[in-house]
């Protein structure tokens, strides 16, 4: 019998169920993938602040998710970031993801362009950057994504394989755009995510609402929801 067939099974109170849905919770077959958590996302000059949204909503989640990494460290759970940018001569960059980016923008200016953090959403530009507050710890995996799903074009799948992870706790911006577009994806590839409601937030709150109530239908489409101090609280039995 293996260690995790003798563990007792542990589960999350979350939406619409038991959070995962076999009880096998260990720091060893789950990961917190923190997606996205850059300047050009939620810092002031980045892409989202060009766009002209409200900046308090996508940095609600960062003293969250902070939290949350100050727990799982310690507890050996695997820890992901995501960055989404693109090559400096925009090699990756399709047109027309480019040309709605610039739909909106001051000026029109859109992804490749010169913002105040720099050329938007371009990788080794400061505004790329993953946040300092949520800065990886050496050894930490980061994925460097040019779509909005963290599993398109990245390594992601065969480094979650290749260390035997199963469950994905999804945290980061945007709710509606990357973390559904990666938690959906994960989904269709056998994984069993959790996304944490608290540590997640959209351009628009609507839109934050209405992705976390899309998990919940047919018997969790994609997964389940939680808030982190349910996670935090449940997983706090893994410390004895
Ligand atoms: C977007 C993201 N919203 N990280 N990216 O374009 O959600």
């Amino acid at each position: 019998m293996t260690d995790a067939a003798n563990l007792p099974a542990l589960h999350i109170a979350a939406e619409p169920y038991a959070w995962p849905y076999n009880g096998d919770l260990r720091p060893a077959n789950t990961a917190l993938i923190v997606i996205d958590m850059q300047t050009d996302f939620c810092g002031k000059g980045g892409y989202v602040d060009v766009m002209g949204y409200d900046l308090a909503l996508v940095q609600a989640p960062i003293a969250p998710i902070a939290r949350l990494l100050a727990v799982l460290r310690p507890l050996g759970f695997h820890i992901i970031h995501t960055r989404e940018g693109h090559r400096p001569d925009l090699a990756d960059l399709p047109a027309n993801k480019r040309w709605r980016s610039r739909q909106i923008g001051a000026n029109g200016v859109g992804i490749g362009d010169d913002g105040p953090c720099g050329r938007i959403l371009i990788r080794g530009e400061p505004g790329w950057q993953l946040i300092p507050e949520l800065a990886p710890l050496p050894g930490e995996v980061v994925i460097d994504k040019p779509g909005k799903g963290a599993f398109y074009a990245t390594d992601l799948e065969l480094i979650l394989r290749t260390r035997g992870i199963e469950n994905l706790i999804l945290a980061g911006i945007t709710t509606d755009v990357c973390v559904h577009t990666t938690m959906r994806d994960a989904n269709d590839r056998g994984f069993e995510s959790l996304l944490l409601s608290d540590c997640t937030a959209a351009t628009d709150h609507g839109n934050h609402m209405a992705a976390l109530k899309m998990i919940t239908m047919q018997g969790g489409v994609f997964g389940a929801h939680a808030t982190s101090t349910a996670f935090i609280d449940a997983v706090g039995a893994l410390e004895h």
